[in-house]
This record gives structure tokens, C-alpha cells and sequence, in this order.
């Protein structure tokens, strides 16, 4: 059986969705980062980024999200695009584009906007810009086609899925959807899928810590414990 490790951050819940929407047996592991979990040796061992999340299926260790959408997909054959080159190049560019762009720009703007120490007005302004450009990208590509790479649902919708649930906490804006209407069409569209509400349960299986006191605060941000 598949283990997952898994918190309930943006990046361990497109797995958790894939995983049930392809209804693979997994046995769901929960890495506390706010309480350290993620340098526990054991798990360092597996995923050498101590990020979550991380999947063990047999021999195959695989961490980073967008790695493991792939990995699943291409072991089932399912929520791939097509098999030519032009729709493959497709999935690729995008499926890099949400690893490379979406996930690191909106984490970071997340990060400055709620729990950075000041000054922060410039990262800030950097990151939530930079969040907002990506998140139009998106919302652009997704304006001309019903999903990231056309009429078929794949494994990139489930990766945009994974971040759009946060989308008012990277912008710190309560009106955002109105100037991204089709990336709120497709996060609506996409939970509403029974797979999303299984994957979503997944919060009631452990509790996590939710306090960002002093502990998780040197757990999550340990550049904090290196400038003293
Ligand atoms: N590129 C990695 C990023 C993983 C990542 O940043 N995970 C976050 C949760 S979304 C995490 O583990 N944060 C806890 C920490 O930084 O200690 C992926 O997509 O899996």
C-alpha cells in the first residue's frame, strides 16, 4: 500500500486528491511541521527537501507534489494529456509552470503577508505581484479552455486545485475571484467532485498543531534561528 505523508497544506492536498481519484489504497501518514516532524530522521531519510509532501509506493520514493502527480498519473495512465508530443509538451509546461511559479510565488506571498516580521513592504509588494501575474496566467488559459489542457480533466487541474483553495489568503483580497472568475470556476468546479470531498476529509483523520508560536515558528522558519 501507498504511504503518504502528508499535512494539510496546499501541496499534500493535490496528492491526497489524486490518490482518490485514482482510489488507490494509501495509508495516510501526518507530518506535523508546525511540531517538527518533517527532521524526524526517519522522514528526513525519504524526502530530502523535509517538506511534505512524500509518498513511499514499494521501492519508489518519490517527494515534491508535482513529481508525485506525475508519477501516479503515468503508473496508472490516468489524468495524463494525451499521448503526442504537443499535448505532452503541453502537460509539462504547465505542470512546471504551477511547481515553479504558482506554488513558490503564492507560498512566499503567504509567508510576507502573514507571518513575516518587518520590514516586509518589498517582499511583500515582490511576491504578492508576482502571485497575482501567475494567477492571471492561469485564469487567462483557463478563460479559453474548460480545463489547464483542454476538455479533459488531468493531473495540472488537480495541481492548480491544490493552491486556488488559498488564493484569498496569497492576495489578501476578499474580492479576488471577481478579477480570476475562471480559476473560481474551476476550484468550485473540481471540490465539488466527490474525489475533492474524500481528499478534503482527509483533516479528520489526525490533528495537527494549529498555533504558530515560537516552536513552529523556528520549525518552519529556520532562517530565523540562523540570523539569532
Ligand atoms: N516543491 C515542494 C514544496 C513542498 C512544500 O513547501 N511543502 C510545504 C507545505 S505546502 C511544507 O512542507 N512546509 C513546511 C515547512 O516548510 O517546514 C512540493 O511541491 O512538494
Amino acid at each position: 500500500m501507498i504511504k503518504f505523508y502528508y499535512s494539510l497544506a496546499p501541496n499534500p492536498m493535490k496528492v491526497a486528491l489524486l490518490l482518490e481519484e485514482l482510489a488507490l489504497p494509501y495509508e495516510a501518514i501526518p507530518v506535523d511541521t508546525r511540531k517538527g516532524d518533517q527532521f524526524a530522521p526517519d522522514y528526513a531519510a525519504l524526502n530530502h527537501n523535509n517538506k511534505v509532501p512524500c509518498i513511499v509506493d514499494g521501492e519508489a520514493v518519490v517527494f515534491d507534489s508535482n513529481a508525485i502527480l506525475l508519477y501516479l498519473a503515468e503508473k496508472t495512465g490516468k489524468f495524463l494529456a494525451a499521448d503526442t508530443p504537443a499535448a505532452r509538451g503541453e502537460m509539462l509546461s504547465w505542470l512546471m509552470f504551477v511547481a515553479t511559479g504558482i506554488g513558490p510565488y503564492s507560498g512566499q506571498a503567504v509567508h510576507f503577508r502573514h507571518f513575516a516580521p518587518e520590514p516586509k513592504d518589498y517582499a511583500l509588494t515582490r511576491y504578492a505581484f508576482e502571485a497575482e501575474r501567475h494567477w492571471g496566467i492561469i485564469n487567462e488559459r483557463l478563460a479559453k479552455h474548460h480545463y489547464m489542457l483542454g476538455d479533459d480533466y488531468t493531473i495540472v487541474d488537480m495541481d492548480v486545485w491544490g493552491w486556488a483553495r488559498m488564493v484569498p489568503f496569497v492576495t489578501g483580497d476578499d474580492n479576488i475571484w471577481s478579477k480570476l472568475p475562471h480559476v473560481k470556476r474551476l476550484l468550485d468546479e473540481v471540490s465539488a467532485r466527490p474525489a475533492a470531498m474524500r481528499a478534503t476529509a482527509i483533516k479528520d483523520r489526525h490533528t495537527f498543531k494549529t498555533e504558530m508560536d515560537e516552536a513552529a515558528r523556528q520549525n518552519m522558519f529556520r532562517h530565523l534561528a540562523k540570523a539569532g
